[in-house]
C-alpha cells in the first residue's frame, strides 16, 4: 500500500500514539466479527438474545453454551501479523496506549502490555451472583462458593464498562497526538466516541478498515484494507524494515 507521505512523517515524529481496536483486528486470526454479514457470529445468532443480562437471566444455559463455544474458538486462535505489528508499534513512540473492544486476549498474546480491555475478557469467568473470578468448577457452570450461575467476564449491552479502563482510554484519547481506529464498525458506545474525542482534542485521526464506517468522515486519514496486511506495511513504512 502507498501511504500518504505526510502521515508517515507525522507518525515518525509524534510522541504519543493511542489505538482503538475492534473485532476486525482478529478476523484474520479466524475469530468471527460481530456484524459482518457472511461470517459474523450474529448472522447466525441474535445478539439481543445472547449478549444481554436479560438473555442470561432468561436462559443462562444457552448463553453459557454460546460463550463456551466462542471461548474454544479463541483458545484455538493465534495473533495475526496485525497484532504483532501493534506490539512492534508500541516500542516506537515515547508513549503508546492500546485500547481494545475485543475480548479474545490476542493483543496480549502478541506482546502488548497494559492493554485496556473495554469489554472485558472471554477468557475469564466470574460468578453472576458474587462477582468472584472462578477458575475451576465441576459439572454445571455454577459458582463453587455460592452456587450462582457462572458467566463470562465480559460487558453486555446495558452494563457499565470497567471504570478504570474507560477512564484511562478517555485520557489517552484526550492526550494523544495520533489516534488509530482499527477494525471496528464504530457502532457501539462509549468506545465509538473515543476517536471523536481524540479528533476534538486535536489528535491526527487514522482509520484502518476494509470498508467505510460512520466514523470515516471524521478521520484525517482512512486506509482501506485488512489490518493484518496494512499494519505491518505501515510500521515498516514509518520506522523501517527492522520493525516488520
Ligand atoms: C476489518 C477486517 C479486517 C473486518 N481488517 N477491518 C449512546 C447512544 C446510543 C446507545 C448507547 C449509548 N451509550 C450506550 C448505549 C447502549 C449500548 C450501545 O452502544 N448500543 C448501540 C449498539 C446503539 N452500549 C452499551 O450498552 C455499553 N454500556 C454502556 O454504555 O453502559 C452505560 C449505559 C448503558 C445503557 C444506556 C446508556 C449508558 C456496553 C457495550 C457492550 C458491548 N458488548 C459487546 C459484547 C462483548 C462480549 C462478547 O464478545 O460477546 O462488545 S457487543 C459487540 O460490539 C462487542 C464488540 O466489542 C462491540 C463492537 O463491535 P466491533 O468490534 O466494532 O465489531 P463489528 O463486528 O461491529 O465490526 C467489525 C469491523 O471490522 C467492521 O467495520 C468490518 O468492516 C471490519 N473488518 N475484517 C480490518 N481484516
Amino acid at each position: 500500500m502507498i501511504f500518504p507521505p505526510e502521515l508517515l512523517t507525522i507518525m515518525r515524529k509524534c510522541d504519543y500514539i493511542a489505538v482503538l481496536t475492534g473485532a476486525g483486528t482478529s478476523a484474520e486470526s479466524g475469530v468471527p466479527t460481530f456484524r459482518d454479514a457472511q461470517t459474523g457470529l450474529w448472522a447466525k445468532y441474535d445478539p439481543q438474545e445472547l449478549a444481554t443480562p436479560e438473555a442470561f437471566t432468561h436462559n443462562p444455559q444457552l448463553v453459557w453454551d454460546w460463550y463456551a463455544w466462542r471461548r474454544e474458538l479463541v483458545a484455538e486462535s493465534a495473533p495475526n501479523p496485525g497484532h504483532f505489528a501493534l506490539a512492534d508499534m508500541a516500542s516506537h513512540p515515547a508513549r503508546f496506549t492500546l485500547i481494545t473492544q475485543n475480548v479474545d486476549g490476542l493483543h496480549q498474546q502478541a506482546g502488548n502490555d497494559g492493554v485496556l480491555e473495554l469489554h472485558g475478557s472471554i477468557r475469564r469467568i466470574r460468578c453472576s451472583q458474587d462477582d468472584r473470578i472462578v477458575t475451576e468448577w465441576s459439572g454445571d457452570p455454577r459458582c463453587p462458593d455460592c452456587g450462582g450461575w457462572l458467566r463470562p467476564d465480559v460487558v453486555w449491552f446495558g452494563e457499565n464498562l470497567p471504570a478504570d479502563a474507560l477512564q484511562f482510554a478517555s485520557q489517552a484519547a484526550r492526550g494523544c497526538d495520533i489516534f488509530l481506529t482499527i477494525g471496528t464498525s464504530g457502532l457501539v458506545q462509549p468506545a465509538a466516541s473515543l476517536p471523536l474525542i481524540a479528533a476534538e482534542k486535536g489528535a491526527v485521526t487514522v482509520e484502518i478498515n476494509v470498508e467505510d464506517t460512520p466514523l470515516s468522515r471524521f478521520m484525517d486519514f482512512t486506509l482501506h484494507g485488512k489490518s493484518g496486511e496494512v499494519l505491518p506495511e505501515l510500521v515498516t513504512a514509518v520506522w523501517g524494515n527492522d520493525s516488520a
